[in-house]
C-alpha cells in the first residue's frame, strides 16, 4: 500500500536527483543540493567576509539544471538576517522592493543584472546587504544567499560582465508592485516579496484562480491522508 512516508520518500529521491540551480557570481555562501529549499539554500549564517558589489548596476550569474525556471532576487538590508521576513522590509518597516523582475531562464549559465542603490531603501556606498536568489525549475523554491558589501563605482571582473540580461528578455513584468498575477502566483508565498505585490495590484480574477489552486490542493493532501487511514 502507498502511505504518506513512501510517497514523501519518493518526492525527496525524485528532487534530490535533480540538480537544481547554482548562485555562481557573487559567489554563493554554500551549495548544498538537498537543503536547496531551505532559506538560503540551508546557509542560514552570514559569511564572515563579504564580497564588494556595485551599489549601481551589477551582474549575478547562475546555471540551471533545469529545461526552464522561473527566477527572482530579493535582498534583505539587515546585517544580518536570519529568516524571509527580513528580505521583506527595512528595519524602520520600509517594503524592499524586488531586486529584478520575475523572469524566465533555461538551461545552462544565464546572468541578469541589478541596481541595488536604485531600490530606494536608502543603500549608500557601503550598505551591506545579503542578496538571495529564489529559483522554481518545477520542484519546488530553491533559494541562494550571497553577502555583499556596496561599493560606488566598483568594477565586477570583465568575465562577469552581463551582456545578455536574462531579467530583460522575460514576458513579465517587473518590481513589487507591478508583478503580474501569473507569474506570483506560480511562484509561491514562501517568497515575502513576491506574495507581498497581491495586496496591491491583483485583480479578483487572479484572487479567484488562487481559491481555485488552493481548494486543488487541500483536495489532493485529504486525498493522501484519507488513503493513509485506510
Ligand atoms: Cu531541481
Amino acid at each position: 500500500m502507498l502511505t504518506l512516508k513512501s510517497i514523501l520518500a519518493f518526492s525527496f529521491v525524485t528532487s534530490s536527483a535533480l540538480a537544481h540551480f547554482t548562485l555562481d557570481y557573487p559567489t554563493s555562501r554554500g551549495f548544498d543540493d538537498d537543503n536547496e529549499p531551505q532559506y538560503c539554500g540551508g546557509f542560514p549564517n552570514v559569511a564572515s567576509t563579504r564580497q564588494p558589489f556595485p551599489l549601481g548596476q551589477g551582474p549575478i550569474h547562475i546555471d540551471s539544471h533545469h529545461n526552464l525556471a522561473t527566477v527572482v532576487a530579493f535582498i534583505s538590508t539587515s546585517s544580518n538576517p536570519t529568516s524571509f521576513d527580513d528580505f521583506n522590509t527595512t528595519s524602520n518597516g520600509t517594503s524592499i522592493p524586488l531586486a529584478s523582475s520575475i523572469f524566465q531562464v533555461k538551461e545552462g549559465d544565464s546572468c541578469f543584472n541589478v541596481n541595488l542603490g536604485n531600490l530606494g531603501v536608502g543603500l549608500i556606498n557601503g550598505s551591506q546587504v545579503t542578496l538571495q536568489v529564489q529559483y522554481d525549475g518545477g520542484d519546488g523554491n530553491l533559494y541562494q544567499c550571497t553577502d555583499l558589501i556596496l561599493i560606488e563605482g566598483y568594477s565586477v571582473p570583465s568575465n562577469e560582465t552581463c551582456t545578455n540580461d536574462a531579467s530583460l528578455s522575460s514576458t513579465t513584468s517587473s518590481s513589487i508592485s507591478g508583478a503580474s498575477s501569473t507569474t506570483a502566483s506560480s511562484t509561491s508565498t514562501s517568497s515575502p516579496s513576491a506574495s507581498a505585490s497581491s495586496s496591491s495590484g491583483s485583480t479578483s480574477g487572479s484572487m479567484a484562480r488562487r481559491e481555485v489552486v488552493g481548494m486543488g490542493l487541500i483536495g489532493v493532501l485529504s486525498g493522501i491522508t484519507g488513503m493513509v487511514l485506510l
